[in-house]
């Protein structure tokens, strides 16, 4: 009786720390032995030529999101976890979107119903926060980060959910009370509304506007504002989304003076520029997602930032949305400004071949901060490690089959998302995963999507070490404890 149900044999295994050869054991979904000539499973994968990974965690992903303005994201749980499966992710955490005045609680039961029955792989919950008052706070926060929810998001910006500084003190104070991670999409929301209000006077509402109306600045200074305040109460914090280097240099700065200030970034602040908004027609809105591309120059500032560890977590924000479709990103008629598109790109599929093909093959990152950036580091932050996130005795067998030769030609139709376009379209890309595992079941096998709707389980996030203060406020903790 073999003691295996797999094994994946004569593999170059890599984490986040190191890369070896060998063979994986797995039973009950789980990596049960890593060695030289296990005995032989009941099933064997040969890992020649392959090099294996922990499944992707993909630490920002909106799907079957609401939406203030009527707009429909194309994904739900299940076309999201398929294109994310496919791509080399095995867990997602999207997010539970609290209405202002909204119990947290019913947010999150409201998502769980939407992904019941739906989602091929595992995931979790972040929480958007748009209510942070002391009554919804007072409600249900402490419970809901026992029970495994355990990062919340705030934004500085969007009419229905922005917080004022005030708000995000408060949300501030009962993170570090909770030992919750805040993440925080950081944009001056006085200085977009202004901005646009004055493109709009002046006819200038093309799709490259939308950029115009959210430069740089107005992250860096929101960056700043908001590391400003979790220095105030001594919070650990993540910047979502950062796509200028400015902004970059705040948490560089940050950092450099001890902070816990992490950062993430994501494929479209490497891959595209404020150039794609110049496309001909309404092709424009493809690219448009808040924060925006930047100028080209930029891309290669972010680069430099992933390969020295100032970011520690590479999501997708896959905010997807169609095109061609009356709620989608393509507008009707040419009075419409920017304004109106939906932000949003999708990239659940494409993030971790961009970054292999660009980062590890162009020698930008090495394999193990490939790893860290695409997994392990996303579950130390969201406390999910070690169950995920690894390659180790004991952990989920979430693991990865990588061709790192692989030659692919992006394409729409080879994806497995819901939308109608990929704004990467036409990419040719070197290393491409060929079979990904969900707990030791193959979803995944060159290309080709198994395993059933549904079969993803929700995974309750512990509180995360990263989240703990350190223990120096600038002022008194009594004073707002
Ligand atoms: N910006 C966000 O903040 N969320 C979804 C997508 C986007 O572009
Ligand atoms: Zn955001
Ligand atoms: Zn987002």
């Amino acid at each position: 009786m073999a003691e295996y149900d797999l094994v994946i044999r004569n593999t170059t295994i890599a984490t986040a720390s190191d890369v070896v050869k060998g063979d994986i054991g797995i039973a009950g979904g789980r990596v049960v032995a890593l060695g030289e000539r296990l005995d032989k499973g009941r099933r064997e994968i040969d890992g020649t030529g392959r090099i294996a990974v922990p499944g992707g965690i993909d630490a920002h992903v909106h799907f079957d999101q609401d939406t203030a303005d009527g707009s429909v994201f194309c994904d739900d749980f299940e076309s999201g976890s398929r294109a994310a499966a496919a791509g080399g992710t095995t867990t997602i955490i999207p997010f539970a979107y609290q209405n202002k005045g909204q119990p947290l609680r019913d947010a999150v039961n409201k998502y769980h119903a939407r992904a019941e029955g739906k989602s091929l792989i595992d995931y979790a919950f972040h929480v958007i926060l748009s209510d942070a008052s002391e009554k919804i706070m007072g409600q249900d926060f402490t419970a809901l980060v026992a029970d495994g929810y355990t990062s919340f998001k705030v934004y500085m910006t969007y009419d229905d959910v922005k917080l004022t500084d005030r708000e995000m003190l408060d949300a501030l104070a009962a993170a570090r009370r909770e030992q919750a991670m805040l993440m925080i999409h950081a944009e001056n929301s006085d200085c977009i509304t202004w901005l646009t209000e004055r493109l709009e006077l002046k006819g200038m509402t093309a799709a490259k506007f939308h950029a115009t109306s959210r430069p740089f600045v107005v992250e860096r200074e929101a960056t700043h504002r908001a590391i400003s305040l979790a220095e105030l109460l001594d919070v650990p914090m993540l910047l979502v989304h950062v796509s200028a280097k400015e902004a970059m240099h705040e948490i560089q700065r940050a950092q450099a003076r001890g902070l816990r200030v992490y950062g993430e970034t994501c494929p479209q602040y490497l891959f595209l520029s404020e150039e794609d908004f110049e496309k001909p027609g309404d092709e424009g809105a493809k690219c448009v997602c808040s924060p925006p591309p930047r100028g080209t120059d930029n891309q290669e500032h972010i680069w430099t930032g992933l390969s020295a560890n100032t970011f520690q977590v590479l999501s997708s924000d896959h905010a997807a949305f169609k095109f061609d479709d009356v709620r989608g990103k393509k507008l009707p008629g040419a009075a419409q400004s920017f304004r109106k598109i939906p932000n949003g790109v999708p990239g659940v599929e494409t993030r971790l071949p961009l970054l292999f093909s660009e980062g590890v093959n162009k020698g930008r990152i090495t394999l193990q901060q490939f790893v860290a950036l695409s997994s392990t580091n996303a579950a130390k932050i969201y406390g999910l490690h070690p169950r995920k996130g690894t390659i180790a005795v004991g952990s989920d067998a979430d693991i990865v089959l990588w061709d790192p030769e692989r030659k692919v030609s992006l394409t729409n139709s080879i994806l497995h998302h819901n939308c109608d376009y990929t704004p990467y379209e036409g990419r040719e890309l070197t290393g491409y995963p060929v079979m990904t595992l969900s707990r030791g079941e193959v979803v995944m096998d060159e290309g080709r999507m198994s395993g059933s709707a549904g079969r993803g389980q929700f995974q309750k996030c512990d509180r995360p070490e990263a989240a703990r203060p350190r223990g120096r406020p600038l002022i008194d903790p009594s004073i707002f404890n």
